[in-house]
């Protein structure tokens, strides 16, 4: 099987509401779809969400370098060697949701060609998994009714709560959520980088005291003594999400002491990646937890097979709910959250099927 074409189509869905943390705001899908086909008919899809504020990816820069640096190595090349197209794109530094989404597509290409589901290739861990909700910045009655609202419909009872502006802001919130929630909904926190040390030693004993359970890039990493005083100082695990994108930088960042658990994406590390960070972290006895790059119902899919394929990621719930931010998108068959859970999909590779409809109405080169 040889792949003979590699589209990068951006796409633009709207947002019911903006979702926003201590590092930005996203208020519409910009994502980009990226669509490989092979010599035997078969396409296979992946999903790149850029974070400028985050990793300088635009929708732009993520067209580009799938058309003119990736889509020349990839055509030609058999969908199963994938460790072979890994090196060479990762010749090229960063661009990390371009190269999430390019091993997304093999994957589903791989499961198809099998008649497998990624989640069983991956290893079969689990059939479902537990849903986490990510509740973006508001003011605390805002934030805690979004809570409710998705406890209530989908019964969701994990929640990351977006926290890192002006601390007693933030105290307030999650008291609040707390308060409203109960005590056996799980509350953790993440910062997006934005408190100083400082700030976030406290931050991290007050949430503590809500029983918040971890904290996800209290202060940026690069303050390197700054990051390491928290981990040592906080009661509860300092996790590393932007500041671990890559296998080398999850290595760096644990012997380091920079983080204690490692946030791991699908959009920044595809299947093969998130995978290896997974056996890394495994070895070493550090917790991984699937996070989301506000990802849509691709991602969505892609997240849930990852969670339900690897048995240390089935163990903690898995962020799954920002798809609902969006108004529509170009799959045939949203994803469902029902009771809590959600399902990995029973059909080859990622199970999803394009609606050519929805495409050529959100298509955003057109
Ligand atoms: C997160 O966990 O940080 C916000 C920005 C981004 O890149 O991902 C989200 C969620
Ligand atoms: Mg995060």
């Amino acid at each position: 099987m040889k792949i003979i074409e590699v589209e990068a189509i951006p796409l633009a869905v709207p947002f019911s509401r903006p979702f926003a943390f201590a590092s930005g705001q996203a208020t519409a899908a910009d994502h980009v779809l990226v669509r490989i086909t092979t010599d035997d008919g078969l396409v296979g899809h992946g999903e790149a969400p850029p974070r400028p504020y985050t990793y300088g990816e635009t929708a732009g820069s993520i067209v580009s370098v799938v058309r003119d640096l990736f889509a020349p190595v990839l055509i030609g090349a058999d969908p199963f060697a994938r460790e072979r197209i890994r090196a060479d794109l990762g010749r090229t530094v960063a661009n990390n949701a371009a190269k999430g989404a390019v091993d997304v597509a093999l994957w589903d290409l791989v499961g198809q060609a099998c008649g497998q589901p990624v989640h069983v290739l991956l290893g079969h861990a689990a059939d479902d998994v537990a849903a986490a909700h990510m509740i973006g910045l508001g003011t605390p009655s805002e934030m805690v009714a979004d809570a409710l609202e998705v406890n209530d419909r989908y019964g969701v009872e994990a929640f990351k709560v977006k926290v890192g502006r002006d601390l007693a802001h933030d105290l307030a919130a999650v008291r609040e959520l707390r308060r409203e929630l109960g005590d056996s909904i799980e509350l953790y926190a993440d910062a997006n980088r934005g408190w100083d040390a400082d700030t976030a030693v406290v931050a991290a004993r007050r949430l503590a005291d809500f029983h918040v359970t971890m904290l996800e890039e209290p202060n940026p990493a690069d303050d390197v003594l700054g990051r390491r005083r928290i981990v040592r100082e906080s009661p509860i695990p300092i996790v590393g999400d932007e500041s671990t994108i890559s296998l080398g930088g999850v290595a760096r960042s644990l012997l380091d002491g920079d983080s204690q658990a490692i946030s791991v994406k699908v959009a920044r590390t595809g299947f093969t990646d998130s995978a290896k960070i997974v056996g890394l972290c495994e070895g070493l006895g550090v917790a991984t937890t699937i996070g989301n790059q506000i990802d849509g119902m691709l991602g969505t899919v892609a997240s849930t097979a990852l969670g339900c394929g690897l048995r240390s990621l089935a163990r903690h719930p898995v962020e799954v709910t920002t798809f609902l931010l969006m108004t529509d998108d170009v799959l045939t068959e949203p994803p469902t959250i029902a009771d809590g859970r959600i399902a990995a999909r029973q059909g080859p590779g990622l199970g999803v099927t394009i609606d050519p409809d929805k495409l050529a109405h959100y298509r955003a080169d057109r």
